[in-house]
């Protein structure tokens, strides 16, 4: 990819200090300059336990618990073709393919096989985004073997991520992470696809609404009603208009449809929160079970915020009902939680928890997290 187009405007800042502006005041740039790389594996816990297991390949799998209420963590392509998706309660996925294979699913060891993948990129490049346990983006404009060419770089990745570890990803190259992310999901499984910047907006044209950047289904369904299909109905947008209807992320909008996105690949990610949660296997009424739970969450919850070297002022506690009704209550507190405020962490739990109605039919769920963080250090504590 070469570095083309001339400056309509600032690169340096992904939003502008007063996005409230009329877009006339707006300078535009469209940097080409990079080579982002996006990589996804394929069906990722599903082919690691196929790999793992010989008697498992070709055959349909889905990952997670077949009993009671289990969900499909993800499921092969065999069983894709059947209907079955990730999230899908498994009595569903049973129902569509009658002869699914249910795996248990091993985190530890998916979080291994993630590491060598990590591995594999640090050949390339030390800029390196995790997106989750199978997801990445990388900078590879400046890459540790001198190649050229992204998508070169891409294959590379591709072909020893097969050859060592015996899975396989799908790689999408481009000069920004929006245009990668869609490249990488375009041809899969085993997918390699290069959007270069003159083909750009040919190729955002034809996307739905549904292919961009943080449209969700609810926001899927406000720009149908707003007459918003495809990206060539977004364009047609002022940004003032996006603004009014979509607060920030019109702005992102209005970007992203004319081919640009600064964001640059982290090395880190910036943590919002950390939290965990537990579904019941039966609803649960009484006060004393409950408060055990909590107990357990808490201790869970601290040991994420020490691995994760998190420290954030707001605690949530969260409880599904038995009629999946679910509530929130929060609790600022003047000094952050961090790994070693356990103490701490269950009496505010605890009075959260006091303060909130426990419905006859009893809870379904119960969950605590801690947000707002202050500081965030992931990945930099060589510094220390
Ligand atoms: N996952 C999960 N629950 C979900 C979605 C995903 O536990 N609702 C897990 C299982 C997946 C992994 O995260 O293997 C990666 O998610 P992807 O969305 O990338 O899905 P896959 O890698 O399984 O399939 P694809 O080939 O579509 O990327
Ligand atoms: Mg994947």
């Amino acid at each position: 990819m070469t570095s083309s187009e001339s400056s309509l405007l600032p690169t340096s800042e992904h939003r502008p200090p007063d996005v409230t502006a009329d877009e006339t005041a707006l300078v535009l740039t469209r940097d080409t300059s990079r080579k982002i790389v996006h990589v996804d594996m394929d069906a990722f816990y599903a082919s690691v336990e196929q790999r793992d297991n010989p008697a498992l390949r070709g055959r349909p799998i889905a990952v997670g618990h077949a009993e009671g209420r289990g969900v499909v963590a993800t499921a092969s392509y065999e069983a894709r073709q059947y209907g079955v998706r990730s999230a899908m309660p498994s009595a569903k996925a049973k129902a569509l393919c009658p002869h699914l294979i249910f795996v248990e699913g091993r985190m530890a060891h998916y979080k291994a096989v993630s590491q060598s993948i990590h591995d594999i990129f640090h050949r390339y490049t030390d800029i390196i985004e995790p997106i989750s346990l199978d997801e990445a983006f990388l900078d590879v404009t400046h890459n540790k073997r001198g190649i050229a060419l992204g998508v070169d770089v891409a294959k590379a990745i591709k072909a020893e991520i097969r050859a060592e570890l015996g899975l396989v990803a799908s790689a999408g190259v481009s000069y920004n992470k929006f245009l990668a992310k869609i490249a990488s999901d375009w041809r899969k499984p085993d997918g390699l696809c290069t959007i270069h910047p003159d083909r750009a907006l040919a190729f955002i044209d034809q996307l739905p609404i549904e292919a961009f950047w943080g449209v969700g289904p609810a926001t899927a369904a406000k720009c149908h009603a707003l007459g918003i299909h495809k990206a060539p109905d977004l364009r047609a947008w002022s940004l003032s208009d996006l603004l009014r209807h979509f607060g920030q992320s019109g702005y992102d909008f209005y970007r992203f449809v004319r081919g640009i996105d600064d964001r640059p690949v982290r090395a880190w990610r910036e943590r919002k929160s950390v939290g965990c949660e537990r579904t019941f296997r039966h609803d649960l009424r009484a006060r004393r079970q409950i408060a055990q739970v909590l107990a357990d969450l808490v201790e869970e919850l601290t040991k994420r915020l020490g691995r994760a070297h998190f420290v954030g002022c707001t605690l949530t506690l969260k409880l599904r009902h038995h009629d999946f009704t679910t509530k929130t209550r929060a609790y600022t507190a003047e000094v952050p939680y961090g790994a070693m405020d356990g103490v701490r962490l269950l009496e505010d739990a605890q009075r959260l928890l006091l303060g909130a109605a426990i419905p006859a039919g009893g809870l379904r769920l119960m969950g605590l997290t801690v947000s707002t963080p202050i500081q965030e250090i992931e990945g930099s504590l060589s510094l220390f």
